[in-house]
């Protein structure tokens, strides 16, 4: 078991031990951690707020802005920009870049985040989650545009997100491993819960919302079907199902004991690539994936090196235990080669 430290020192020790956090850094990680903390006690007020339903107006992606959607975003903007650590953020929530004001002191790093992901579950009482994702700002030239966030999410220099369900637990990477921190509430502060967290490379348990499946192509069908015939069919074993529509709860689960979590392309909207967004939400659960020994794939390339030309831009999504991602992949390979 994790000795039981703070966030605080857990990043304290790591800079010093491995000097893998610069100091900026750990500063940006403990503010994101502070804004988690009042997202989550936000949430975890529900009809006794003023902060449940529709905030009766439509976010860059075109979906309806729940009001808590819309807190979650102002509460890592107040955090983040007076620091002096960050040059610019980019939110599934706000169309353009947020370049830190004029009045405050620019920093180095980037921060990307979807502020509140699987917010239709907020009504209904299910977990919901917070991620972000961290990078280098180009030091190539002065100033921030959009075109310094198109980075490949290899570049990330920090990942993770924070679930607010029975517990509130922050999840982290700099590119050391997983570390997982549950929130104290008596103390007010993250506690190291587990470290070095990994994926098993198998697994009996698949997580895709089978409602698309006449949607969806050939590979995925394959895989999913052979995993529904079960033990008499070509796996040789049975299988479980699993769909929280909270890309942070499905993804938790699997970095806590393995699963592939799946939200490919289908054929509702071909133009599109897939339905989740890369650099806020397939990036950073892409890196926490592979910093755990897992795999995260777009079903043709890792997601990691995929080149992003837009700031919301989609991506088919394959994540999770190393040996199933790997055999999908494998069958669009197939697919591919025999189109060839
Ligand atoms: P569907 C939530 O809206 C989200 O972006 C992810 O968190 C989740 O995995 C997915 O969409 C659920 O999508 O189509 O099953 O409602």
């Amino acid at each position: 078991m994790s000795k039981r430290i703070s966030l605080t020192r857990y990043l304290v020790e790591q800079q010093r031990v491995d000097g893998l956090i610069p100091g900026q850094l750990r500063l940006l990680l403990e503010v994101v951690a502070r804004a988690c903390k009042r997202i989550s006690f936000e949430v975890n007020k529900g009809a006794l707020g003023d902060a449940m339903g529709s905030a009766g107006s439509e976010n860059v992606q075109g979906e309806v802005q729940k009001k808590l959607d819309i807190i979650a975003n102002e509460v890592l903007i107040e955090a983040n920009e007076w620091g002096g650590h960050l040059a610019a953020m980019a939110s599934e929530e706000m169309e353009g870049i947020y370049i830190v004001p004029n009045r405050y002191p620019q920093g180095e790093y980037l921060l990307m985040f979807d502020p509140l992901d699987g917010s239709s579950n907020i009504d209904v009482n299910v977990s919901i989650g917070t991620i972000f994702s961290v990078l280098e700002k180009p030091q190539d030239h002065p100033g921030v545009t959009e075109a310094d966030f198109l980075q490949q999410g290899a570049k990330q220099v920090a990942a993770g997100y924070c679930i607010y369900g029975p517990q509130t637990t922050l999840v982290l990477t700099v590119g050391d491993g997983v570390a997982m921190f549950t929130l104290d509430r008596e103390q007010g502060s993250f506690i190291l819960i587990e470290e070095n967290v990994k994926i098993p490379e198998d697994t009996k348990e698949f997580s895709i919302n089978m409602s698309n499946m006449r949607h969806w192509d050939p590979s995925i069908k394959r895989y999913i079907d052979e995993c529904l015939q079960g033990e008499e069919g070509p796996r040789g074993k049975n299988f479980n199902m699993r769909w929280i529509a909270s890309m942070v709860a499905d993804v938790h689960r699997i970095l806590c004991r393995g699963g592939i979590f799946m939200y490919p392309w289908d054929k509702r909207e071909p133009n599109k690539p897939g339905k989740l967004r890369l650099m806020y939400e397939a990036n950073p659960m892409g890196w926490l994936m592979e910093q755990a020994g897992g795999a995260a794939s777009n079903g043709h390339q890792r997601i990691l090196e995929v080149q992003p030309t837009q700031l919301h831009e989609r991506v088919s999504v394959i994540m999770g235990s190393k040996n199933e991602v790997e055999r999908v992949a494998r069958y669009y390979t197939e697919v591919d080669s025999n189109k060839a």
